[in-house]
């Protein structure tokens, strides 16, 4: 057995599509972009995404982070995050007569434009989603009287509606499928008209980087997603991994969160990372793994991606000036 464990052949199985999504990619390019065409300060409501390293990198490059939008002084401009804000949010901005460049992923505003809609067909909406997470306030917050969360199918059965044949289901769009799928079979269960969204609400990214884990899952002892503790896409994916036969399965920020112990008796390492996560972690991840004999990889790509947004249109005007006429206007 000794002879045999030393020399059984180690491998990292990599998956594809990881890391950035569209959302993301658009959104740190924007922070980037207004940093670049307005000098700093640049202040971003909550973090822009869920990523400890692209938020401490932006930092250093002038952006500031703030949870609250009264927190950005008078005139100045504010970036709104990748997951999207309630209404409320805007006013907040106005009241403070802050340039705003919104930075919500066009999947999200999607989700919100649902919401929307069928609140003023009167529907009750029942949305699933993890409670107070930053989405979920922000797509909450477009129909509050309408929408009710659901946290997973533990929720279901305290769900009360006004009329069992106007309901419909929406989602925050970085869920785990299959326990979506769950929670949506319990409802249909228990409101046999549920209607669902009109296209997906867990968005493309999700989908995909879930996929692709579940495959390499399949064949992995141990499987590491990159990602920071709070983004929730990223954690799914280490639940997903684990759901699909890996034996163990990580979430880590970089390569020093990996624990030596961790690899002992593996043979097959399963690598990803989440839509929020700057693909240089990821190559660390595997540089620390070839110095420990986890030289071998192979790619596990069980599609190709090639979405992109366009940046947000308020980076295409004048925001200072802006700012600068509201403040001036108020006075
Ligand atoms: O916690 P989430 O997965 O929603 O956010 P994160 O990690 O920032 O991912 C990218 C932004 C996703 C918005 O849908
Ligand atoms: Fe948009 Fe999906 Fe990325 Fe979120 S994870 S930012 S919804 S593409």
């Amino acid at each position: 057995m000794g002879t045999m464990s030393a020399s059984a052949p180690r491998r990292v199985l990599l998956a594809a599509p990881r890391g950035y999504c569209a959302g993301v990619d658009r959104a740190v390019i924007a922070v980037e972009q207004a940093l670049k065409q307005y000098g700093p300060p640049i202040y971003v409501r909550h973090e822009i995404v869920h990523n400890k390293f692209v938020v401490q990198t932006l930092e250093k490059k002038g952006a500031i982070f703030v949870e609250q939008t009264e927190e950005v002084p008078k005139g100045e401009i504010v970036i709104f995050s990748a997951h999207g804000v309630a209404p409320v949010v805007h006013e907040e901005a106005e009241r403070g007569k802050l340039a705003t460049i919104d930075a919500t992923c066009p999947l999200v505003t999607k989700v919100h434009k649902e919401a929307i809609r069928f609140a003023k067909d009167d529907y009750d909406i029942l949305l699933i989603g993890h409670e107070g997470h930053e989405e979920v306030v922000g797509t909450s917050g477009e129909a509050p009287d309408h929408i009710q969360l659901v946290d997973g199918p533990k929720d279901v059965a305290d769900v009360e509606v006004r009329d069992e044949s106007k309901v419909v289901w929406l989602s925050q769009t970085t869920l785990s499928v299959d326990e979506t799928m769950e929670t949506v079979d319990a409802l249909k269960e228990k409101f046999p008209q549920l209607i669902s969204p009109p296209s997906d609400d867990i968005c493309y990214a999700t989908q995909n980087r879930q996929t692709a884990i579940k495959q390499v899952a399949a064949d992995a002892d141990l499987v590491l997603v990159v990602g920071s503790k709070n983004s929730s896409n990223s954690a799914r994916m280490v639940e997903v991994a684990v759901n699909a036969g890996a034996t163990a399965g990580y979430l880590v920020d970089n390569a020093g969160e990996i624990e030596e112990s961790w690899l002992e008796g593996v043979t097959t390492v399963g690598l990803s990372s989440g839509a929020s996560v700057p693909d240089v972690l990821v190559q660390e991840v595997l540089e620390w793994l070839e110095e420990r004999g986890f030289g071998d990889v192979e790619i596990v790509q069980p599609m190709q991606e090639s979405i992109q947004f366009s940046l947000p249109k308020e980076l295409r005007r004048d925001l200072r000036a802006e700012a600068a006429d509201k403040v001036r206007d108020s006075a």
